[in-house]
């Protein structure tokens, strides 16, 4: 585990939008130590697509715009309300022992929604394990995405049956499968477009890396939709990069976008515009999210450890609720009944998922050991004898 004070980590942020990283890092030690004493902050970073200020006010920008009905705007805060109160009810059963792990998407509300949003039926979406609001955009019920985290299940749900697929655990990985398939849509004469989630840290897989070279040169209708919360657990993006990871995509030969992935609005429309780009085969786009994990990387980890308080409350001032619920008010779009008519849905939706997930069917122990290979296999089979002896030398046979 890496500890980098925030200070510490600061210098390589001002390199801007050039790719001078390593000219910035082989600076003078005058120059590093001033450096050093800045507080690590996003404004020396690279411009962002941004169309809702934190203050939650709508700005315009020039290539990039989404002309939403009030409707449509209470629609997105809604989405984020109860997809922030499932997560928050996931990491209290988790708390309870009623969850073995949890990964809290905490302060990715507006990248999760406005991406999920501006995806059609007909889309694919090849998530991580943190896109709980993608999937609540798809029509997943959210009391599915539980079972694998209770230990009851190997997924949770049909992956065609709203064209998200199920969480992928090994990093990266699944942005193959998404330019595979990709790849397929486009042979098939489709005009639907894939999209696949990762984040900063997958950035570095090399999995990441050929899905990127692939989908360039086969022109495949694909979004590569990353989130860069800063963090891949203990690691801070400056492990990862040397460039802000969206012009990453200029070396492959496809355009890249930085987003303020705090900012629904932004998100929406970045993100329609790059499916469109698909969809008109003109080959994949890289999305960077620039965003924020609040929570734990999972609730196995101990953030204190390796970031400040303050990044944590820097962040918090750009909250992605909050700066739309500021624009809503201030354009008279919801009042207060309607604000508080959402707090109790959202609360019935986490009584809801604390009763389904209680419920929840123990499987049978042996069950594991089945779907393992279509034919079997000698080995599962060897496995599976050994832990039915296991089983069956405790006192009443079963386990207990
Ligand atoms: C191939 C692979 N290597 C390592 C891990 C262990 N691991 C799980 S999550 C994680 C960090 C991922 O960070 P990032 O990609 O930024 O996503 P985030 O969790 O921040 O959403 C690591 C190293 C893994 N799951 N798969
Ligand atoms: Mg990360």
């Amino acid at each position: 585990m890496t500890v980098d004070s925030t200070a510490a980590r600061q210098p390589r942020r001002s390199s801007g939008t050039s790719t001078s990283g390593t000219k910035a890092a082989a600076g003078g030690a005058a120059k590093r130590a001033a450096r050093a004493k800045k507080p690590r902050s996003s404004d020396s970073e690279p411009p962002l697509v941004q169309l809702l200020t934190p203050e939650g006010e709508r700005v315009q920008h020039p290539d990039y715009d989404v002309d939403l009905t009030p409707e449509e705007l209470r629609g997105l805060y809604r989405d984020m309300v109860m997809t922030r109160r499932f997560d928050g009810e996931a990491t209290a059963l988790q708390r309870q022992g009623e969850l073995g792990l949890w990964a809290s998407l905490l302060g990715q509300e507006a990248a999760q929604i406005g991406s999920g949003r501006a995806l059609r039926d007909d889309d694919y979406v090849f998530p991580t394990y943190r896109e709980h609001a993608v999937a609540w955009c798809r029509g997943v019920d959210p009391t599915n995405l539980l079972g694998m985290f209770r230990g009851v299940n190997n997924g949770g749900w049909d992956p065609n049956s709203n064209n998200f697929h199920l969480y992928t655990i090994v990093l990266g990985s699944q942005t193959l499968h998404a330019t595979g398939y990709a790849m397929g849509v486009a042979k098939d004469g489709a005009d639907s477009a894939v999209i696949a989630y990762f984040g900063d840290g997958a950035s570095s897989q090399g999995d990441v890396n050929e899905s990127f070279v692939f989908s360039a040169v086969y022109n495949a209708p694909v979004v590569f939709f990353c989130q860069n919360n800063q963090w891949a657990i203990s690691e801070p993006t400056e492990k990862q990069t040397r460039v802000p990871l969206y012009q990453r995509a200029q070396g492959f030969g496809f355009p890249g976008v930085r987003v303020d992935g705090n900012d629904v609005l932004a998100c929406l429309a970045v993100t329609r515009w790059a499916l469109e780009r698909a969809r008109r085969g003109e080959g994949p786009t890289l999305i960077e999210a620039f965003t924020y994990r609040m929570a734990a990387h999972t609730t196995s980890d101990d953030p204190t450890r390796y970031r400040h308080d303050e990044e944590r409350a820097a962040w918090e001032a750009k909250d992605p609720i909050l700066r739309l619920r500021r624009h809503l008010e201030a354009q008279g779009h919801a009042d207060a009944a309607w604000f508080e008519e959402l707090e109790a849905e959202s609360e019935a939706l986490g009584k809801h998922v604390r009763e389904v997930v209680r419920a929840m069917p123990v499987p049978e122990h042996m069950a594991m050991f089945d779907n393992v290979y279509a034919d079997g296999h000698a080995l599962v089979d060897e496995e599976r004898a050994e832990f039915a002896a296991y089983q069956a030398s405790f006192a009443n046979g079963e386990g207990e």
